[in-house]
């Protein structure tokens, strides 16, 4: 049998049958699940991850008689989302599989999210080709300083090609613009803590009911609403796709410890920065100090942002000094 994971908790795996969601008009019917375990001498890749399935992976599955199922292989992922286990560790977490979309939620108080944060993610969505998204939650909050910051940081994203959008998952707004972008995708939410995740699926999916936290809740250090990733399946009324659209909710992220990649590439994950970097003197430029630089005259020029540059100096100093944990 052959199945989708779309929770894990601990030892456990909630695998969707795929005839379940290929034939189903409505693939949430949660009594087709499988409880899988991991085959028990099942080899850990590499022993990096700290986790050998993920949401989003497919899996080979024998059906036991007891109705549980036992993990035999995990099918090679199209691409994935790691991260850092811990700040300090050498182990990776892979935070979910086989993705159509990243979408970065983001807030501009109430947690504040910082540019650092999101283009640690952008990169790494970069590094595995998954197309991302930036959507800025609780719009119904702004007033007008942060709608100038919300439209400086939206100049900023959509001229480094990724779409930005802004949403209140409370009010309702922006919501209708978000289902029709994803409708049949895979889609990560991935953000800080209280940025408005959850509610945000809720906005989109109405029958979903997930938790959200309290306002004194999220405003306290350490406390996540969500506590494990978990992909729902479902269709999205009233937009074009006819397929079923999968949607990811996480557990907040504090810091995004980025991984896998060599400082070599890591100019080539800034779209706007890959658009020149042929144009460099050098051909192994770093875009830091080096003459007759494209991306830094496209920095002076105003056609790539300070902002995103700067954040590209600071990722490549911490993976060159070796302590990336952001
Ligand atoms: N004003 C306003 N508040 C919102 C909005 N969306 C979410 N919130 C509030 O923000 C808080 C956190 O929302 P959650 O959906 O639990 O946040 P989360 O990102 O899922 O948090 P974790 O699960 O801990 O990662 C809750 O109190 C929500 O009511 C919004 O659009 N506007
Ligand atoms: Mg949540
Ligand atoms: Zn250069």
């Amino acid at each position: 049998m052959v199945g989708l994971v779309i929770r894990t908790t601990g030892s456990w795996y909630k695998v969707l049958p795929t005839s379940e969601y290929e034939s189903a008009s409505n693939p949430c019917c949660g009594q087709s699940l499988v409880n899988c375990r991991l085959r028990g001498n099942y080899r850990l890749r590499g022993n990096k991850q700290t986790n050998p399935v993920a949401v989003g992976d497919q899996v080979e599955y024998l059906l036991q008689d007891d109705g549980t199922g036992v993990i035999s292989e995990v099918r090679d992922r199209r691409n994935y989302i790691v991260r850092k286990a811990t700040k300090l560790s050498k182990q990776t977490h892979v935070i979910a599989a086989n993705l159509d979309r990243l979408c970065i939620v983001a807030t501009l108080g109430f947690p504040r999210t910082s540019t650092g944060f999101i283009d640690r993610l952008l990169v790494t969505a970069e590094a595995y080709h998954i197309p991302a998204c930036i959507i800025f939650n609780k719009c119904d909050l702004y007033e007008e300083t942060l709608w100038e910051i919300h439209n400086q940081l939206k100049a900023i994203y959509q001229s480094a090609s990724y779409p930005v959008m802004a949403v209140s998952a409370l009010k309702g707004d922006g919501i209708e613009e978000v289902r029709q972008a994803i409708a049949g995708q895979t889609v990560l939410f991935s953000g800080h803590s209280g940025v408005g995740k959850s509610a945000l699926l809720n906005a989109i999916a109405p029958g979903l009911d997930l938790r959200v936290g309290e306002v004194s809740e999220w405003s306290m250090k350490g406390r996540h609403t969500t506590t494990f990733a978990e992909m729902f399946p479902l269709m999205l009324p009233g937009t074009a796709s006819a397929r079923p659209t999968f949607l990811i909710d996480t557990p907040g992220i504090k810091e995004f410890g980025m991984v896998d990649f060599s400082l070599g590439e890591l100019s080539h994950f800034f779209p706007e920065m890959r658009r020149v970097l042929h144009d460099c003197h050098f051909a192994n430029c770093t875009h830091r100090h080096e003459p007759h630089c494209a991306v830094k005259q496209a920095v002076d020029d105003g056609l790539i942002s300070t902002e995103r540059y700067n954040n590209y100096l600071a990722i490549y100093d911490q993976i060159e000094n070796g302590n990336e944990t952001r």
